[in-house]
């Protein structure tokens, strides 16, 4: 029975699952992960990320992620449980955006790799910038501004890339390189992203991009998914020539360089284009057709959904990627997520039990009680100020405030997806906060679709393996369809809540209240008050 593994290089840490796909049997037969500031501790990242004088300048090193490589594979090696030789292709997802700079001798040094010496030894000579920029940088506004319009606006940007421009992709980062270091970006040969860095390490030669982190630059004609040479001129002078090829998701790049086979006896497994976390999450949440949506109850929450089309964002707040399966996937950013609601079981002094407890006692709808939940500054909608706003809503009513909260959020996540333009027909829900059922109930009424909760995991490892397994099978002359690839991980139909279509009914009536509380909030548009009182006369009969 083959066996896939799939990496992930996040901000934190590298990690690896290795699964078995046989036609009975289907399984997770390894799972680690390597935490750079513990398992690297002399590079000096703290949380993945290099100290920096200046806060918005966020970097991290490359050297750092092809040691974690070389000592992962030296763990799957000897701990995977599984014989090397059934490795049939092995594939990667990255954190997106972030990107490394190769001097021309590093097609040199990665064709010949001594497998007797430490990967870091003979890479140490190969960039032309010690430290890539990461997603978190935000020091870029200049140069987002200059590319965005020489485009011809955000929106215009948008249209072409899948995002207006955004501080952390990849294109405003290569600017501000050339224009602050001209000559150490004239000596670069080749601009990686994480991924496709990554992925050359393992090929022992440079690897292409694919569609779902190319749309991460600012770079990439979303569309054609070729390179828009309006945003590369833009962006700076003979970029085409320093940039990968852009390859499908499914593309076999090579097989693993002779480094990988000698120094830890892998066979030449195929390897397969590396993708960004988010395109490769998509996979490993069990998303594969249109109408699929995951959410993520995080720190932030955030909602990513399969489109057949490559619609994008009209507001300009979210981002369209490339997916895996050759379709479009959309990413919208919620800040308000569990900060939100842990600030109102705080303010009431409740556990996660009395916070559950009270979502059982209120009904939905709340009687028409709405609570704008901007605790911090809001990305979706943009919202720069911290700014909480109450409708008929009395602050010190514990059990009306925890219900107000979710209802808010579960409704801010269904008006501002729309434009994605799929009928939901079901969500598959991960993070902290999909543990919790009266959580998962109001998400299911709002959106009216059942609602799956996933196991937790590491979804862009796990994607990343099922991308290697669906990638193997296409080059050995199948086309299995994305069900059956995900078929076993998914997850399982029993566990799902149903919507109760009478609060479908409550929750169809609030959302166009809800809308105008947030347009009164946010743009001073008259009073919602008589929508509010037409909308509890109307519970109450
Ligand atoms: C997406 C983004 C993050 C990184 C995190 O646009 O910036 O999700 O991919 O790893």
């Amino acid at each position: 029975m083959p066996v896939y593994v799939g990496l992930d290089c996040s901000t934190q840490s590298l990690s690896a699952v290795a699964i078995e796909v046989g036609t009975a049997r289907r399984r997770v037969l390894f799972e680690h992960t390597l935490s750079f500031d513990e398992a690297l501790p002399y590079y000096g990242t703290k949380k993945g990320v290099l100290p920096s004088t200046d806060p918005l300048v966020m970097t991290s090193s490359p050297l750092m992620w092809a040691e974690a490589l070389d000592r992962m594979m030296g763990v799957i090696a000897t701990n995977g449980g599984f014989e090397l030789a059934r490795l049939a292709a092995i594939s990667g997802s990255a954190q997106q955006h972030g990107s490394v700079y190769l001097h021309a001798s590093a097609t040199g040094v990665l064709a010949s790799l001594d497998p007797a010496r430490p990967l870091v030894e003979q890479l140490a000579g190969s960039f032309t910038r010690d430290s890539s920029p990461v997603w978190m940088d935000a020091s870029t506004s200049a140069q987002c501004t200059e590319i965005s319009t020489a485009l011809g606006g955000d929106a215009a940007l948008a249209r072409l890339t899948g995002s207006r421009a955004f501080e952390r992709f990849t294109g405003p980062q290569i600017r501000k390189f050339y224009r602050s270091e001209p000559r150490a970006y004239e000596r670069t040969d080749r601009i990686h992203l994480v991924s496709s860095y990554l992925a050359s390490l393992l090929a022992g030669a440079h690897a292409p991009i694919d569609p779902g982190d190319g749309a991460g630059m600012n770079l990439m004609d979303l569309r054609r998914a070729r390179w828009a040479d309006a945003a590369l001129d833009a962006t700076a002078p003979g970029l085409r020539k320093k940039l990968p090829d852009l390859e499908l998701p499914w593309t076999v790049i090579g097989r693993l360089a002779p480094y990988w086979v000698r120094r830890y006896g892998f066979p030449p497994s195929k390897v397969v284009v590396w993708s960004g976390d988010n395109p490769c999450s998509l996979i490993g949440a069990g998303i594969v057709r249109p109408g699929n949506v995951a959410i993520s109850l995080g720190t932030s929450d955030t909602l990513f959904a399969l489109m057949a089309e490559p619609r994008v964002d009209p507001a300009g707040t979210a981002h369209v990627f490339g997916a895996p399966t050759g379709d479009y996937m959309s990413l919208i950013c919620f800040r308000n997520g569990s900060l939100a609601r842990e600030r109102v079981r705080d303010a009431h002094g409740l556990d996660w039990d009395g916070f559950s407890r009270a979502l059982r006692e209120t009904p939905a709808g709340n009687r028409g009680r709405i609570l704008i939940p901007w605790f911090e500054p809001e990305i979706t909608p943009t919202v720069l100020a911290p700014d909480v706003r109450r409708y008929g809503l009395e602050p010190d009513d514990a059990a009306a405030n925890v219900r107000a909260v979710v209802e808010a959020q579960m409704m801010a996540m269904a008006i501002h997806s729309t434009w994605t333009g799929n009928a939901v027909e079901r969500i598959h829900a991960t993070g902290g906060a999909a543990r919790n059922r009266e959580i998962l109930q109001v998400m299911a009424d709002v959106f009216a679709a059942p609602v799956y909760p996933l196991e937790a995991g590491n979804s862009a490892s796990l994607g990343a393996a099922l991308r290697a397994a669906h990638a193997d099978a296409l080059d050995s002359g199948h086309a299995p369809p994305w069900d059956d690839i995900v078929a076993g991980f998914a997850p399982l139909p029993d566990a799902a809540l149903r919507p109760d279509p009478r609060n479908v009914e409550v929750y169809r009536a609030l959302r166009p209240v809800y809308a105008a509380c947030e347009a009164h909030s946010l743009h001073g548009t008259p009073d919602p008050a008589l929508l509010l009182t037409a909308f509890r006369e109307r519970q109450q009969r």
